[in-house]
């Protein structure tokens, strides 16, 4: 399909013809720099030139390219199978071999031309959260747009009015396939920054699964007890970390498009700005120092900081069972038990069981770790990794900032190491007596 002249401008979306002066450019920019004048025509903005690209961890970014000034897209939903971390696959659905789907990424005021090919099983559409565009391309199936069959290709173009932080996803059988994997990220980046540009842009699009152990299929009929929750789709030991040079202003553009539930997100030695939401950039005269930003299930929020501290800082929800994996929430209360009594009375009926949980979950993972117990076949321990201090007893949706002085190829692989008057560690014996602590 191919688009008139006239239909462009009907859209509002104006073909570059000439590039802009700046003063031009200055005049199409509003004062608060959140929308562009839509009858402005401007050159297609170029990676690396206009913005420096977004990263997403364990992820991509959607490529495209320019046919008459505009920035061509090929998005495709489809059946994908996808590891969320390692031992731990399912038969999920997304977009371009990837669950969740590649990021778009872009500038403002570029016009964008978007064909959606649906090779699912099921008819589709996709919704672009956040997005000032014309109301016959905010896909939502049956309201604004015939859904999608399986084998159709789709058009979508609109222009880019805003700049910041949003995201795509189904809006047709919303609730099967958001369960199951079709949400996205998109970065519009400003046409003309304002304050000073990140050294490092990182996009994490936050979601809940339910996948009982032993299957490989999300359910999507599950409300309220989801056991994989996850950045861009891998539950920890399966995200890739952060990294960032001391000094670095660093910026995380969280999604939320979890099916029920909101996260606050928390990071560790550092203090963050929150600077934007899906609505746009927030005045910096109502912006506030945090550590933990609370991000709304159907939103997006922005932070920004400058690394000051190297280390390996945990960042995670705060949501305690939120960084748990395939966790059993129906499980009898075993805390403080008497472990080996209850083991002797289970041993008759159950000669393989063994007993858990009556000082908590955390030596869960490690037994798996040093080989005494199995878990199911596909799933993962309930919590955590081995840690160069031990065993990190987290899973589910936690990553590490890692600040270094020098960031290299073997930053994100490696640990931070302490000199050792900054590591906690067993007190002496004689540090107790000289404190007067009696262990
Ligand atoms: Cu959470």
């Amino acid at each position: 399909m191919t688009l008139s002249r006239r239909d462009t401008f009907r859209l509002g979306g104006a073909v570059a013809l000439t590039s802009l002066t700046a003063t031009q450019a200055a005049t199409a920019t509003s004062n608060t720099a959140q929308t562009v004048d839509p009858a402005h025509s401007f050159s297609p903005g170029k990676p690396g030139v206009d913005y420096r690209p977004v990263i997403t961890p364990n992820g991509v970014t959607l490529p495209f390219k320019i046919v008459d000034g505009v920035k061509v897209f090929h998005l495709i939903p489809e059946e994908v199978d996808h590891e969320f971390a390692p031992g731990l696959e399912a038969r999920c659905w997304g977009y371009n071999g990837h669950v969740h789907g590649p990021t778009i990424e872009a500038v403002e005021g570029d016009v964008v031309r978007i064909y959606v090919t649906n090779r699912l099983p099921a008819a589709t559409t996709v919704h672009w959260h956040g997005l000032l565009v014309p109301s016959g391309m905010d896909g939502v199936g049956g309201l604004s747009q015939a859904p999608i069959e399986p084998g159709q290709t789709f058009w979508y173009e609109f222009k880019l009015l805003q700049h910041g932080t949003f995201m795509y996803h189904s809006h047709h059988d919303e609730m099967t396939q958001m369960a199951m994997g079709m949400l996205g990220m998109i970065v519009v980046h400003p046409r003309r920054p304002q304050g000073p540009m990140p050294d490092r842009d990182y996009a994490l699009m936050m979601s809940e699964w339910s996948l009982e152990p032993g299957t490989r299929r999300p359910d999507p009929n599950e409300m309220t007890d989801f056991n994989v929750l996850t950045f861009n789709a891998r539950a920890f030991p399966g995200t890739d970390p952060l990294v960032a040079a001391t000094g670095e202003r660093v910026r995380i553009r969280f999604g939320n498009l979890s099916a029920m539930d909101h996260h606050p997100i928390h990071l560790h030695g550092n203090v963050f700005t929150i600077t934007e939401t899906d609505g746009g950039p927030i005045p910096e005269s109502a912006q506030h120092p945090d550590t933990t930003v609370l991000v709304p299930t159907g939103a997006t929020r922005t932070v920004e900081l400058v690394a000051e501290t190297p280390g390996d800082w945990a960042m995670h929800c705060h949501m305690t069972h939120h960084v748990m994996t395939q966790m059993g929430h129906d499980l009898d209360l075993v805390m403080g038990a008497d472990s080996e009594a209850l083991q002797n009375a289970l041993k008759p009926a159950l000669p393989d069981s063994m007993i858990m949980g009556t000082e908590g979950m955390g030596d869960h993972g490690k037994h798996i770790g040093m080989g005494h117990m199995d878990v199911p076949e596909n799933s993962t321990p309930m919590v955590g990794a081995n840690g160069p201090m031990g065993y990190i007893t987290m899973g589910g949706m936690f990553t590490i900032l890692k600040v270094r002085g020098v960031v290299d190829q073997n930053t994100a692989s490696s640990f931070y190491k302490e000199p050792p008057e900054r590591q906690a560690r067993l007190a002496t014996a004689d540090e107790l007596t000289r404190d007067g602590i009696a262990p």
